[in-house]
């Protein structure tokens, strides 16, 4: 919830480190007039290690909701400038993150009840709310909202992330060293004359190769490094915190464990090799297209040269 140029910026956490951890974004909201079921509410989360924040009426509440993008809203329907349905409105009208709004209110009616799902808020809870059902509750709702997260930016055959959420990140990879004077590095690698692959063995098999690539990569890489199927047959790999030298070191130990790997198909063995190109984040190519052409072109030298080989 940085602005571009605030000076906080300059100590954000690295953003390989918030994707290990994405719990650490959660923030939980409440709107409601009523203190002293807010410092109930904040006491239990809170003593669950939850950061909770409140907001004593509407305004302040969707002030909130944009500012700090919390990942649960509990919103009460009588507010003193407004209604909790009306916020419900402007939610719908505007937001876009992925966030679950309870309404929570003493007057437990079937009309509140039905009001609340029709405006496209998750849930309705009476108050009191139990403590239990509470913890219960916020726990459920964020593993599901995790749950959720994964499948947007995974993908499917491979099971590691996709282009979209590579293109995301790189973006913040890219702001992240710029104001931090970091290295980075991203490598494109394209597996080589996998075709042929498909011609030979059929697409199923062909899609066991990109899945035993994928495993493989997971399996060598450090926690900071990100895997994508940049699409087909092709993958890029962000390296934070890495000089091209290191990349080079660290694709060429893929490349190598790449060849050495034994696939099968009707009882036959075979080989995938892989060409890569390595690029490092300098001051004239600060953007994810650019960076991307770079190392494609690399990647194009290496396809040139013979194929499995890696060029930086
Ligand atoms: P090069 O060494 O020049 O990269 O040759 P290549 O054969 O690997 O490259 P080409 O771009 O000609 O072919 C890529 C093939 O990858 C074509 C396409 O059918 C196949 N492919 C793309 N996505 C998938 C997939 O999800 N599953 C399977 N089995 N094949 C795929
Ligand atoms: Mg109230
Ligand atoms: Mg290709
Ligand atoms: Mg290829």
């Amino acid at each position: 919830f940085y602005q571009e140029n605030d000076s906080r910026a300059q100590n954000m956490e690295h953003p390989a480190t918030i994707i290990k951890n994405p719990a650490k974004q959660d923030f939980i909201l409440i709107i409601d007039d009523d203190v002293v079921f807010i410092s109930y509410l904040k006491n239990v989360l809170e003593k669950k290690g939850y950061s909770v924040i409140a907001a004593h009426n509407g305004e302040r509440g969707l002030a909130l909701i944009y500012e700090l993008q919390p990942s649960i809203v509990f919103l009460d329907i009588m507010l003193p400038d407004s209604s909790g349905f009306s916020i419900l409105d402007n939610i719908k009208k505007t937001k876009k993150e992925l966030m679950f709004v309870t309404v929570i209110s003493s007057n437990d009616c079937k009309e509140n009840r039905v009001r609340t799902l029709e405006m496209g808020a998750m849930d309705f809870m009476a108050k009191p709310i139990d403590e239990e059902l509470l913890i219960a509750y916020v726990s459920n709702r964020l593993a599901y909202k995790r749950e959720l997260e994964q499948a947007i930016v995974i993908d499917e055959l491979t099971q590691i992330y996709n282009r979209k959420f590579m293109e995301s990140q790189m973006k913040l990879f890219i702001k992240y060293h710029q104001q931090n004077k970091e290295h980075f590095s991203i490598a494109i690698i394209d597996l080589d004359y996998f075709k042929k692959v498909n011609d030979t063995y059929g697409h199923l098999v062909g899609d066991e190769v990109l899945k035993g690539f994928a495993s493989l990569v997971k399996e060598l890489k450090g926690d900071e490094e990100i895997a994508c199927r940049y699409g087909g047959e092709e993958f890029v790999i962000l390296m934070p915190r890495t000089t091209n030298k290191e990349a080079f070191i660290f694709i060429e130990k893929l490349r190598t464990s790449m060849e050495k790997k034994i696939f099968t198909a009707n009882g036959t063995n075979f080989h995938v090799t892989f060409s890569s190109g390595i690029m490092e984040a300098t001051s004239s190519n600060l953007h994810p297209k650019k960076m991307l052409e770079e190392a494609d072109q690399a990647l194009y030298t290496a396809k040139q040269l013979g194929r499995n080989q890696t060029i930086i």
